[in-house]
């Protein structure tokens, strides 16, 4: 009889299909279909040789519960698959995943080169912690492959991107600057979150890493803070000891768990984020009182082309900017009736916030604007209500606000 495993491995499956049955079997003993949850710390050997050979990675096993655990090692083998790397880690949180992979290559006196827009809290990252390590950053406009080239220096270790990219939606070239850092022997991190394995994988394109904020599309249900590394298995080896472990970074048992049971539906999520956040980002560029629109599937936006050979689907997140500015933006988050004003995306509820004083407050003004951060920015992430209802709220709340105002 062929075993149910044996039959997994070699289906080559669509992505619908891999997020449900990927690296994911019934439990042997009980049958059941959902994954155990295995919450302990402490795991007993047969005698001192095996647990001195699983410590050394000489076998397979689980020997404490920072290095990981029987329910986060199935979801690892998961996104591994899903993101078509050798192997993943599982950790704490999309920052941890961050930290962890910048701090897996460099070291005191290097160098890393990173997109000029980039989440709010990479940036606090790499502008207050790791200075304080002696790690130097240069954050270059990565649309334009010659200042990316330029700003490459002996010292550089690594570098670093984001796309499509947090609040801006700048979309950059992941084969071109694949190629340009395989020519310099550099390591490319791409944060993948905007995007989740359904929609892009930058690892078959020529990045080395991917990262991921999984407490987005990847768990979907805005109640888990977790965290992926995905890459060559001696890099992650290297990142569960020396950095998840020894900084004790972890994912619990419970919330790989509720990753486990959320991602099931991601297909289908990310195909509803993806086709509401088309018709919003329309309705919002034909609206008399919105300024801009960024959105990759609009025709206007600068990379529209690339996202269409690089993206199976555009995401579901769009920034705006309403006539007017700081005042006007505002105005109109706080007349939202149905999109809740909070941190985060990528859940069912649709969520707004103003970049310049929430997620990317951490960055001083004068740079935010460089990054293409106004004051009047708003960035919606579109959640999985009915796509019309949501452009009535914003329409309601647009109309409310101009005529207020009087215009
Ligand atoms: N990468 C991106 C692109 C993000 O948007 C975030 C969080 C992170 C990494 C960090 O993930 P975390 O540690 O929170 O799991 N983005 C947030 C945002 O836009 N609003 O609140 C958090």
């Amino acid at each position: 009889m062929i075993e149910r495993a044996d039959l997994a491995m070699t289906k080559d499956w669509s992505m619908n299909t891999k997020i449900i049955h990927d690296n994911q079997f019934p439990d042997p003993e009980t049958r059941a279909i959902s994954q155990s949850v295995v919450p302990a710390v402490a795991y007993a050997f047969p005698d001192a040789e095996t647990a001195a050979e699983v410590v050394s990675d000489g076998a397979k096993g689980v020997y404490y519960g920072r290095y990981g655990n029987p329910t986060l090692h199935v979801l690892e083998r998961k996104i591994a698959g899903l993101e078509g790397g050798e192997a993943a880690l599982g950790v704490a949180s999309g920052m941890a995943a961050i930290s962890i992979a910048l701090l897996g290559f460099l070291k005191h006196g290097d160098h890393v080169v990173v997109t000029k827009d980039v989440y709010g809290g990479t940036y606090s990252f790499l502008t207050s912690l790791a200075p304080r390590f002696g790690i130097e950053v240069d954050f270059v406009d990565c649309t334009e492959i010659v200042s990316l080239l330029s700003a490459i220096k002996p010292n550089t270790r690594a570098v670093y991107i984001e796309t499509p990219s947090n609040p801006r939606l700048t979309v950059l070239d992941i084969k071109i600057i694949g190629e340009l850092c395989k020519t310099h022997q550099l390591p490319l991190i791409v944060d993948n979150t905007f995007m989740s394995p359904c929609l892009q994988k930058p690892l078959d394109i020529g990045a080395d890493i991917v990262v991921h904020s999984a407490t987005k599309y990847i768990n979907g249900h805005g109640d888990v803070l977790a965290g992926f590394v995905v890459g060559k298995k001696d890099v992650i080896d290297f990142m569960r000891k020396k950095l998840m472990g020894d900084l004790g970074q972890n994912l619990n048992a419970w919330e790989s768990f509720l990753i486990l049971r959320g991602i099931k539906t991601m297909g289908l999520r990310v195909e509803r984020h993806c086709s509401s956040a088309q018709k919003i980002a329309e309705f919002l560029e034909s609206h008399p009182f919105v300024e801009k629109v960024y959105y990759p599937g609009l025709k206007s936006h600068p990379q529209h082309e690339l996202a269409k050979r690089q993206m199976l689907g555009m995401g579901g997140i769009i920034s705006f900017e309403v006539k007017g500015g700081l005042v006007e933006g505002k105005r109109l988050i706080n007349a939202l009736q149905l999109a809740m004003i909070s941190f985060s995306l990528g859940d069912p509820e649709t969520l707004v916030q103003h970049p310049a004083s929430m997620t990317h407050a951490a960055i001083p003004k004068e740079e935010r604007l460089k990054f293409g951060i106004s004051d009047g920015l708003i960035r919606l992430s579109v959640g999985l209500e009915d796509a019309n209802d949501i452009i009535k709220d914003l329409d309601q709340a647009l109309s409310s606000l101009f005529s207020v105002s009087g215009r």
